[in-house]
């Protein structure tokens, strides 16, 4: 069996679910936030990883379904945090802004958040720049439809894709997540660091939220803090977990 019917056969039998990780407030280590990341229960292989199957689910359009899925399963859980806890935290999903969406994406997401009685604010979509973010019109449409059901927007892994000035200046968005590979050696590598803190100064800039990604130790914390950065994100502060587990640990 190839990965993409393997796929295909999880996608029928339920093998995926989602688990969450924290965004807090840099300063004040408050929740600002929740990002929903799939995972696959693999019969034989055991927990797997986005990035041991994203490539086959991209390139067979089998993302669509897999984006559906997290995306239905985020807005359950964010009515669950609500009317169990009164938690109005937004809550980021993932999404492969793949050409099959053309014209439903909107839909869906309207769809999903009445079922659940949400306000679109509540939802975060991130997005990256990878190989399906060909066409910048097309890209265009998709997240104009979705700012304007009120859907928030963040730039994920920013300054690793192609062309990312030309991406902030033309598409509607509302935050910048600084990408793992740039945080990992701050403070003490210089070209890390000016990275960092220049893209803090033009998320500042451009009225944008900005998120270090990938914080795992005192130290870079100190620097982000001093740069003022506004959120971050990492094992400093959780790993991805059940949203029981992150309940407990933020009620
Ligand atoms: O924590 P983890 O290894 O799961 O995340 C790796 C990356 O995989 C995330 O940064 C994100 O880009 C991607 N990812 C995680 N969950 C999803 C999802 O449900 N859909 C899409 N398209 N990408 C996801
Ligand atoms: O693609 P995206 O950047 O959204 O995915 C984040 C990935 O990084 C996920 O796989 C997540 O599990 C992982 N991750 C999150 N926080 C940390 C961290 O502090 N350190 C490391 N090494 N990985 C992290
Ligand atoms: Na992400
Ligand atoms: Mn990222």
């Amino acid at each position: 069996l190839n990965l993409e019917n393997e796929l295909r056969i999880a996608l029928d039998k339920g093998q995926f679910h989602v688990v969450y990780q924290p965004i807090v407030g840099a300063e004040s280590g408050t929740l600002a936030g929740i990002e929903a990341l799939l995972r696959w229960n693999h019969p034989r292989r055991g927990l797997l990883y986005p990035a041991d199957f994203m490539e086959v689910a991209q390139q067979s359009g089998l993302i669509v379904r897999m984006d559906e899925y997290t995306l239905a399963a985020a807005c359950r859980q964010m009515k669950g945090w609500k009317d169990g806890l009164g938690w109005n935290v937004p809550v980021s999903v993932n999404l492969c802004l793949h050409p099959e969406w053309r014209g439903r994406l909107a839909d869906k997401v309207s769809e999903l958040l009445a079922a659940s009685g949400l306000h679109a604010d509540q939802l975060v979509v991130e997005f990256t720049e990878n190989r399906v973010f060909q066409n910048l019109d097309e890209t265009l449409h998709i997240l104009k439809s979705l700012r304007l059901l009120g859907v928030r927007i963040l730039l994920d892994d920013f300054g690793t894709g192609f062309s990312s000035f030309t991406h902030l200046k033309k598409l509607p968005i509302d935050g910048l997540k600084i990408d793992r590979t740039f945080v990992k050696d701050i403070p003490h590598g210089l070209k890390d660091s000016a990275i960092t803190a220049s893209t803090v100064t033009l998320a500042k800039q451009l009225h944008m939220r900005v998120v270090a990604e990938g914080v795992e130790t005192e130290e870079q914390l100190q620097y982000l803090k001093q740069i003022g950065c506004g959120e971050i994100q990492g094992y400093i502060v959780s790993k991805p977990e059940t949203a029981g587990v992150i309940a407990s640990r933020f009620r």
